[in-house]
């Protein structure tokens, strides 16, 4: 299998889709520990060196790098033949709600969770408005979580990784607490918690963190 390594940081979501990924296929990563909260993704270096467009996480696999991770994650699941699509149909809804994370879920809860937590400062009317969106996605999947044990149905799949990853955070980050305003999402947090071989965040990606303002 190829030999990996994954410019990260700890608090990046996006980061711990892959890691968590390469970890439930049994597969292990080098960690490069990157410093986003010192800016050194916004450099013209880091740009021409690692990702021209700016963003972690950047996966090199045997030397390639790859980005963006709904992509990365569907070429993972082909290579190790685990938490893909097993028809179709099946890799239609796949692929919408990754869609969907992508633009809204992940979008938002990221942005979100960063202007909340992360910054010295933010505009409250940014929050707010932020917040009412992050509401109306997780109302949509509170409902489809309620008769599903997975977002595609009774399997895991990449979709799972994807979307969960920002919901995962101790609450003093995200500001939600999901067991008690969302329990169809806290329960499918449960079981993805349950898979063999699962880890959180902050166990697979390890480092200096970025200072706590909320
Ligand atoms: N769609 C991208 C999103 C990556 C992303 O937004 N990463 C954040 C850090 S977790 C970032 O680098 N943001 C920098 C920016 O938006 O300028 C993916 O799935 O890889």
């Amino acid at each position: 299998m190829p030999a990996y390594r994954l410019h990260y940081f700890p608090e990046s979501g996006n980061s711990y889709k892959l890691a968590l990924m390469l970890t439930l296929c049994g597969e292990t990563f080098e960690g490069v520990w990157t410093d986003f909260g010192g800016g050194v993704t916004r450099t013209a270096e880091w740009r021409a060196n690692v990702n021209p467009m700016g963003e972690i996480p950047v996966l090199e696999e045997d030397g390639v790098r790859l980005t963006q991770t709904a992509p990365i994650l569907l070429k993972l699941a082909e290579q190790y033949g685990r938490f893909g699509a097993g028809n179709a149909q099946e890799q239609f809804e796949l692929l919408r709600w990754l869609f969907w994370d992508n633009h809204k879920l992940t979008g938002y809860m990221a942005t979100y969770r960063f202007q909340r937590t992360f910054m010295p400062s933010s505009n409250p009317d940014v929050l707010k408005f932020l917040r009412g969106r992050i509401d109306d996605y997780l109302g949509i999947l509170e409902r489809h979580l309620q008769d599903k044990a997975f977002v595609i149905g009774a399997r895991p799949t990449v979709t799972d990784f994807s979307m969960m990853a920002y919901l995962h955070y101790p609450s003093d980050e995200t500001g939600y607490e999901f067991a008690k305003s969302h329990p169809a999402v806290h329960a499918w947090l449960g079981r993805i918690a349950a898979l063999p071989g699962w880890k959180s965040a902050y166990d697979l990606l390890p480092g200096k963190r970025l200072k706590h303002y909320a």
